[in-house]
């Protein structure tokens, strides 16, 4: 695993990894007849073997961010990904969570991962490659693919069709928003979080809003855990994919193919 990683692989890893994505731009447009969506790892080495040994039946395996911090197989998960996507560019995807950002690492325990196994000059690294991952997604022109959610004040998302990648923090407000936002049926339009200021919850009539709007037809986004893996949200315009087990939840992935819908249980 990484037990024989040296500085010297994983810098040119992380290097190799750097490169390949930042020849991806900030919202991706993917097509896929099969796509697996995988949502927080968070350090979950075992939710990352199925999807991995499954890469030939899919035509696409894209990560919704949250790769990172509190679970026990961080840098692991980090490592086999990234060589993943080395191997097949075009089908493994990641798109930026919360937790790849220099100050959620510094809290939450990827800092300390990093800098205890390769030094105090690794995580610049690690940052490099964040600061290179896409904001968001859109699959097959009907779902669109994000972290968190849709922001406050934007109609559709032609509005954010301009949005660019982001440093070792986020900077942009609309951008904090797509990475930390939370659907909630209790609320219309938006309304603040307690996860602190600058982010919203989200309600049904500003999703239905923004998907019509946008000719979408969904939002599929990872950032809360699920006692199922999935969480449906306004008739299922809006579903969350948590994929970390160590929430105490039944983690999945979300399977989107020719026929529907499927629940893949990691
Ligand atoms: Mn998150």
């Amino acid at each position: 695993m990484t037990a024989g990683l040296t500085l010297r692989d994983f810098k040119g890893l992380m290097e190799d990894a750097r490169a390949a994505l930042s020849r991806e731009p900030a919202v991706l447009s993917l097509h896929a007849d099969r796509a697996l969506l995988i949502g927080d790892l968070h350090g979950d080495l075992e939710s990352l073997k199925l999807p991995l040994e499954s890469v030939d039946n899919y035509d696409a395996l894209i990560f919704l961010g949250d790769l990172v911090d509190r679970g026990s197989h961080q840098l692991e998960v980090l490592v086999e990904l990234m060589r993943a996507k080395l191997e097949h560019p075009d089908k493994v995807r990641v798109i930026r969570g919360n937790h790849e950002t220099a100050q959620m690492n510094y809290a939450y325990g990827f800092y300390e991962v990093v800098t205890r196994r390769f030094g105090a000059g690794a995580y610049g690294l690690v940052a490099s490659i964040f600061s290179e991952l896409p904001i968001f997604a859109l699959l097959n022109d009907e779902t669109m693919l994000v972290h968190g959610g849709i922001p406050r004040g934007v109609n559709s998302v032609s509005e954010l069709k301009g949005v660019r990648k982001q440093g070792e923090d986020i900077e942009d407000g609309v951008v904090l928003q797509l990475l930390w936002n939370d659907p909630d049926e209790s609320v219309e339009d938006f309304a603040p979080s307690w996860r602190g200021p600058g982010i919203y919850t989200f309600g049904r009539r500003s999703v239905s809003r923004f998907l019509e709007a946008s000719g979408l037809r969904r939002i599929v986004r990872a950032h809360e855990p699920e006692p199922l893996g999935l969480g449906y949200h306004f008739n299922g315009s809006v579903i969350t994919v948590f994929s970390c087990r160590h929430y105490g939840i039944s983690p999945a992935a979300l399977e989107l193919g020719p026929t529907g819908i499927r629940r893949v249980q990691l």
